[in-house]
């Protein structure tokens, strides 16, 4: 028996774990005491790696469809079913006609950071689509409005805040999103012990809210309206604070917004929010008055009608009380592989719409397109019909809207690749299914998370097992970009990296401004260690990144190796103030009254007098589970309606409830319970056998960032009859 460390992949936290390994396979998880970043902690679904590591269901090899039927086949076999069919595609149809799927797992894997990119540039496709338009995408179109730069999250300083207000996020049982902090419930204990508050607006009574000194129940989808009636105080009351906390001199609009929540008074949205105007100058109040306070927006402000006003007010109250990018308040994380610091200079902007879709003319955001469209771009005729679709790390059947028109329209397809470790409600319609290794045979780095860590930090996880020879995912990844690029699916994959590595030099050494101007990309790419091309490229990263030795010029700087000599990671101190270096927005300020989110600001105006009737519906997590398939490895967790027990009598409900929504009905377990509203029901997401997003037609989108409206849908709930035991 040994122990080998490994960073838990399973979510946003990002926890440090010891595994013990026993015949060469994980045989347990416990917290890494010693890891610099999450100190021992670990949750329900990390205690699970071995279990998730070593499931009976993954696949150990490639299938291929054979006469209909998915085949097992040897990797050279598959690699050339995939070269084969993406050639023809090519051929006939450009790399235009191949739509790419990026599944959520992509953020926690070095091979989706690293090569996912590359088979899109391959492609040359426009047709990319992410579990993005599913959840954060309204923050970062708010962000870029906001900045200039749709990356420059700005993340709750939990382990300094006086006040933090939660809204549309549960982190007890997330483990937080966009915002990556092991052990949130500790952090949540260590606020309320040195006297600070926990606010969470939430329609159910979450574990979260449950901890909260104040919960708030809003109606669905009306956060944008209550926030707004936040800022309406602000200003109302004279609370704006002086300076803007020391960033007013890189703030512009505050005036604009003042005119803009001008009619957003407490009691004019207090009907509509269904909550007291009282309570709402209360909230404004504390969080004026707060020493810190952190404004805290995820899935419930996201996955709505009004997701990137919801979002863009969410900064604006955290700038608004001086809480942007202070200690306490809101600070931008500097990630060990971001590039380094720049002088302050003007950006180009953001924009949305370089492009649209075909069918439905959805503007492209942050360079990709509505999840909600992947079915219509490939099962509507026409010119740039979609003929091919490559899914990497994602399951749209279950996690978009409408999963049978996608089913449907994934079987008229010419060619679909999976690179997924499960046949499921997706992968099975694929024509080859690469599957990945399991996470103890994949290195780890946290290459998209790191910007969210509310403490700057490096850690590294090599392979803890060797690969039982099958390729590594990074590998499969980039023989697909080889293919495409045409170079070959059997050519050497380290192609792939040395041509990026090449590429990335030559502008580091070009760039006045960087710690390696003026050197030779021969004599950086010689000091690379031999080994894998991602810790080449990793190696490359930290070095020109904003800790690195600067390829030896810094002799005290971060190197790959330094932080393999550090197997608890290396930690890199809390952020500091940075907004001048994150500012990309032509102006060089704060845009805070931004065009775009000025004219939808209309739309939710014209909203608050809309009659609201009959229920709606929300999502929630399972600790012991994860989107669509974690509880595919077993666990406690049930697919139910949850709904308050008045709701629930005034219907006449029994055991089982059937649920119509705008885009279909399933038959569903009923849940009573007043930890939900009245007026609201809950469906999970991501369960095969009631698939929530039937429910969903899928043309309800945030307008400004192409996100699906997954929160507040209007259904309707009836009892079965006669009832159906069980
Ligand atoms: N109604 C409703 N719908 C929702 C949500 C909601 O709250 N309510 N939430 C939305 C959100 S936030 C998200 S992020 C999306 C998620 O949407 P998706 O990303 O499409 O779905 P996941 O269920 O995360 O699917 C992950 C897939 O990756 C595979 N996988 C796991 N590990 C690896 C790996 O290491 N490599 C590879 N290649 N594959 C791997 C799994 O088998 C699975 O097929 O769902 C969204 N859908
Ligand atoms: N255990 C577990 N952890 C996970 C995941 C998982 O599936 N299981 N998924 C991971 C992923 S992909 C993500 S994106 C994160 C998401 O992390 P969170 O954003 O914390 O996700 P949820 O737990 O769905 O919390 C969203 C909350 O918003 C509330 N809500 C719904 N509608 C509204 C609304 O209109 N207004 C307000 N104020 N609240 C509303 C819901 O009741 C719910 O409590 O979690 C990640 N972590
Ligand atoms: S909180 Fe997230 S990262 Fe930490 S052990 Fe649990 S699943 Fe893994
Ligand atoms: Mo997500």
């Amino acid at each position: 028996m040994s122990t080998e460390l490994r960073i838990c992949p399973i979510c946003e936290a990002t926890c440090g774990l010891t595994l013990t390994i026993e015949d060469g396979r994980v045989t347990g998880a416990r917290g890494d005491a010693d890891d610099v970043f999450s100190a021992g902690f670990i949750c329900p679904k990390g205690a699970s790696f071995a279990e998730l590591d070593g499931d009976p269901h993954r696949l150990t090899g490639p299938l291929v469809r054979r006469d209909g039927e998915l085949t097992e086949v040897s990797w050279t076999e598959a690699y050339d079913a995939v070269a084969d069919g993406l050639a023809k595609v090519l051929a006939e149809h450009g790399g235009s006609a191949v739509g790419v799927y990026i599944g959520n797992p992509n953020a926690h894997t070095v091979a989706g950071a690293l090569y996912g990119p590359m088979v899109i540039k391959a492609l040359g496709t426009r047709s990319v689509f992410s579990a993005s338009t599913l959840d954060q995408m309204p923050k970062q179109v708010a962000l870029g409005h906001l900045l200039g730069s749709p990356f420059a999250f700005a993340v709750p300083d939990l382990d300094r805040t006086d006040h933090l207000v939660i809204i549309g996020a549960n982190p007890l049982v997330s483990n937080g999103s966009l915002a990556t902090a092991p052990d949130f419930p500790g952090k949540l204990k260590a606020l309320r012990r040195r006297g600070g508050k926990l606010t969470v607006i939430d329609p159910a009574r979450t574990r979260t809210a449950a901890q909260a000194d104040w919960h708030l129940a809003p109606r669905p989808g009306t956060d944008a309206a209550l926030l707004f009636a936040i800022v309406h105080v602000l200003f109302d009351e004279d609370l704006v604070a002086e300076g803007l906390g020391g960033i007013g001199s890189y703030v512009r609009g505050v005036d604009e917004v003042r005119a803009l929540a001008a009619d957003f008074t407490p009691e004019a949205v207090a009907g509509y929010c269904d909550i007291d105007a009282q309570d709402i100058r209360t909230l404004a109040r504390e969080i004026a008055a707060a020493p810190s306070a952190a404004v805290y927006g995820r899935i419930g402000t996201t996955t709505v009608e009004f997701g990137t006003v919801g979002s863009w007010l969410v900064e604006v109250i955290n700038i608004l009380t001086g809480n942007m990018d202070r200690p306490g308040g809101v600070l931008f994380p500097l990630s060990a592989t971001a590039s380094k610091p720049r002088p302050p200079r003007p950006g180009r902007g953001f924009a949305i719409g370089r492009w649209h879709s075909r069918v439905s003319g959805y503007p492209e955001v942050a360079s990709e397109l509505p999840a909600a469209a992947v079915a219509e771009e490939i099962d509507t005729p026409g010119d740039g019909q979609l003929k091919a679709l490559i899914t990497i790390a994602g399951n749209p059947v279950l996690s978009a809207p409408d999963g049978e028109r996608l089913v449907r329209a994934m079987t008229g397809l010419d060619f679909m690749i999976s690179i997924d470790p499960y046949v499921n409600a997706t992968t099975r319609h694929a024509d080859v299914i690469l599957p990945p290794p399991p996470p103890s045979q994949s290195p780890h780095f946290d290459f998209v998370l790191n910007n969210l860590a509310i403490r700057n930090n490096a850690r590294y996880s090599p392979p803890v097992l060797p690969l039982d020879g099958r390729p590594d995912e990074t590998e499969i990844l980039a023989r697909i970009a080889l293919a495409i690029f045409g170079v070959g699916i059997h050519a050497d994959p380290a192609l792939a990296d040395e041509q990026v590595i090449a590429a990335t030099l030559s502008k580091e050494v070009a760039d006045p401004h960087s710690p390696v101007a003026g050197r030779t990309v021969e004599e950086l790419v010689a000091m690379l260690p031999d080994g894998p091309g991602y810790e080449r490229r990793l190696d490359m990263m930290l070095r020109v990144g904003p800790y690195g030795d600067a390829f030896g010029a810094d002799p005290e700087g971060l190197t790959l190796q330094r932080l393999k000599a550090a197997p608890h990671g290396i930690d890199l101190g809390p952020p500091r103030p940075r907004l001048p270096e994150v500012l990309r927005t032509p102006s060089g300020k704060v845009e805070l009254a931004p065009e775009a989110l000025i004219a939808d600001t209309r739309r939710l105006r014209d909203s608050l007098t809309r009659r609201v009737d009959g229920l709606v519906l929300i999502g929630r997590r399972h600790l012991r589970s994860n989107n669509s398939w974690m509880h595919l490895v077993g666990g406690t967790n049930r697919c139910t309606l949850q709904i308050h027990p008045d709701d629930a009598a005034g219907l006449g409900l029994g055991d089982v409830a059937v649920v119509k929504g705008p885009g279909g009905e399933l038959l569903i377990p009923v849940e009573r319970t007043d930890d939900i509203r009245p007026g609201v029901v809950s469906i999970p997401h991501g369960w095969d056998e009631a698939n929530v997003n039937r429910l969903n037609d899928g043309t309800q989108l945030d307008p400004l960032s192409g996100t699906s409206v997954l929160n507040g849908i209007p259904v309707e709930v009836s009892a079965v009859d006669p009832v159906p035991s069980g």
